[in-house]
Order: C-alpha cells, then structure tokens, then sequence
C-alpha cells in the first residue's frame, strides 16, 4: 500500500518537475515579456515574506524533522510570529538570503531560506539531487470592494516525503539549479534492522521562486501559468554526474570553480550575453560539461585526458602534450 502511494507521488513530481507545456490551453496567449512578469512576481513574493512566518520541526532523525510549515501572521506582536523577511541577512539560522540570477534579460532576485547548511559536500547545478520536498504555488487575491485587501495564498500541488529517485537539476526548473548549490548533503547511515535509510545534519532551506525561474508560462501538473513557486526542502543525498560522458563528472568541469556551469547558448535564455563563455576551453559556446572535445584540438576529451598507466583521467591543467606541442592519445611519448 505505502510503495503504491510513493510511485504515484513520484508520479505526480515527475510530471510537475519536468512538464514544460500545457497542451490542453484553449487559447493561445502571446508569451508575457520577462520584465514586466518578474516586477508582479517579485512584488508577491515580497508581499509573502512580509506577512508570513515559519514554523519548524526539531526533531533530529525523524522523518519530520526540518518540516516547515509556513502561516500568515495574525498578532505581529507576536514573537513567534516574526516575519519571514525580518530573517534578512540574519548571522544566525535560520537566515533569509538573496542572490540575482541573470536569464532572460532580467536580473532575478531569487530569496532562499537556510534553515540549515549541511555538513557534507554540495551538488553543482547540474548534479543529482535526492530531496523531500513540499511545493507551493503563490497567487494573489486581489482586494474587494468592501475593503477587504489584496492577499497572496499559497496552494500546496506536491509532497514528495519519502524520495526514491535523483533528480538531474540540469533538466529541474531553473530555480533549483541556482538554489541546492547553497546547500550541503548531511551524513546517510542504514538502518540495519528495516534497511531505510536514515539521514541527518543534511542541509535543509525554503526557496521562493519568481515564475521565470519555473515554469513561466509552461505551469505544470496543476500549477498555472506565470506563478511564483515556494518550496520547502531538505537535501539528503547528492549523485554527482557526467553529462558529456567524457569521463570527467560536470562539477569538475566548471573551471571557474564557482559551483555553476551553464549552457548559455540559448538566445531567450541569455539574450544580452557579454564576452566570454565561462567554462568553456575552447569558446566555441558549448560549456565544457557538454562539449565531447573541450580544447575543440580533433581529439575527443574522453581519450585524451585517460592515463593509459591508470586509466584515471589526468587532472584537466595536466592533459599530456607530446614533445611536437601536439596532444596526442596515441603516441606512447605523450603521456608522463
Ligand atoms: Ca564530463
Ligand atoms: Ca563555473
Ligand atoms: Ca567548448
Ligand atoms: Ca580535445
């Protein structure tokens, strides 16, 4: 019965998380211009944060604990009312922080809650994640005319409590992929008894996202068009990935080393893009996690990188050369 219910949940997350199109829209609405839609949705996330708070669950080891629950303040008095937004920059957790993602042609704010940071390692942007997770979306009421005020509720489309599956952030929303970089996986340990597996110390957050950051005009399942998203998280495990098979997994292939590496030929995407492509060896525009041939030289990265003594790949600065200048996989007196 309980792995009846947890397919069709992961089901149901399959098809919100990556569903980009509503097929069954009546009408076909021009798409709305970024800015503007961004000016309401950050304008109602901000509402939000102003008038809600959170309530968390401390309970180490459990499946409950790091549970959030967010509700509308009704006594601002109250101090354990405090706003979601009074968590600014906060020193301490929980702490509400910031950081502007450049897509679209828009700087997006993008406001993320650490609850917890994690102990272990952090995924890249493009990496697995395995995550419980519960998401809602935000729409706004709008004021009436017995003087009611406008109100933004949060509807609640999925739970995912106990997650079976990684999910490659490389295909998620974009919001995800800028968000789980923030955070670190805690320690598993098995249960040697039933053989579930515990986790604990994981990082665990609260993103709100602007709808250019999630579906946008696409919705999803049960999600509208052009609505902000909230997701409470919690980040258990991480699956690191190689996206180009080259035998080099994508976080090692961001060669900045700032956690991100992004795929920014798509002109909607990045429609002002400047100067060089970061991560990009041989600035053909395809990121190095996606580009079989990184230094663009004939010769597949894959072959080229392999000590043939060890079958590791070298490190990425040490791909052997061959006393001709030339780098060449097959000549014996190329490799140290
Ligand atoms: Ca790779
Ligand atoms: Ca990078
Ligand atoms: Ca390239
Ligand atoms: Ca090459």
């Amino acid at each position: 019965m309980n792995k009846i219910k947890y397919y069709f949940i992961l089901t149901i997350a399959t098809l919100s998380l990556f569903s980009c199109s509503k097929s069954d829209s009546a009408s076909i609405e021009p798409l709305r211009d970024y800015t503007e839609q961004y000016n309401t949705d950050i304008a109602d996330i901000e509402d939000y944060l102003d008038k809600n708070y959170i309530i968390v669950t401390n309970k180490p080891g459990e499946t409950e604990d790091q549970n959030v629950k967010i509700e509308k303040i009704t006594d601002a008095a109250d101090p354990a009312q405090r706003s979601i937004k009074s968590y600014l920059n906060s020193p301490t957790f929980p702490t509400l922080k910031s950081k502007i993602v450049d897509l679209h042609g828009v700087k997006y704010k993008l406001y993320y809650m650490v609850l917890r940071e994690g102990t272990g390692e952090s995924p890249c942007n493009v990496d697995g994640v395995l995550t419980s997770y519960n998401g809602t979306y935000l729409s706004k009421k709008a004021a009436t005319t017995a003087g009611e005020p406008s109100v933004i509720t949060a509807t609640q489309f999925e739970e995912v409590v106990f997650p079976q599956t990684f999910l490659n952030l490389f295909q998620t929303i974009k919001g995800w992929g800028e968000t789980f970089p923030n955070f670190k996986v805690g320690t598993a340990v098995g249960d040697t008894e039933t053989g579930a597996i515990k986790y604990n110390d994981f990082g665990a957050g609260i993103m709100f996202l602007p709808s250019g950051l999630a579906y946008y005009a696409g919705g999803g399942g049960s999600i509208p068009s052009y609505t902000p998203l909230v997701f409470s998280f919690k980040l258990y495990a991480l699956q690191r990935l190689d996206h180009d098979g080259d035998g080099i997994l994508s976080y090692l292939e961001d060669k900045d080393g700032d956690g991100y590496v992004r795929d920014m030929r798509s002109k909607t995407e990045y429609p002002d893009r400047e100067g060089e492509y970061p991560d990009d060896t041989d600035q053909d525009g395809i990121p190095d996690f996606l580009d079989t041939d990184d230094d663009g030289d004939g010769y597949s990265t894959k072959l080229e990188i392999k000590d043939p003594l060890t079958g590791k790949p070298y490190a990425f600065d040490k791909i052997p050369v061959c006393p001709s200048g030339k780098k060449n996989y097959l000549d014996p007196t190329c490799h140290p």
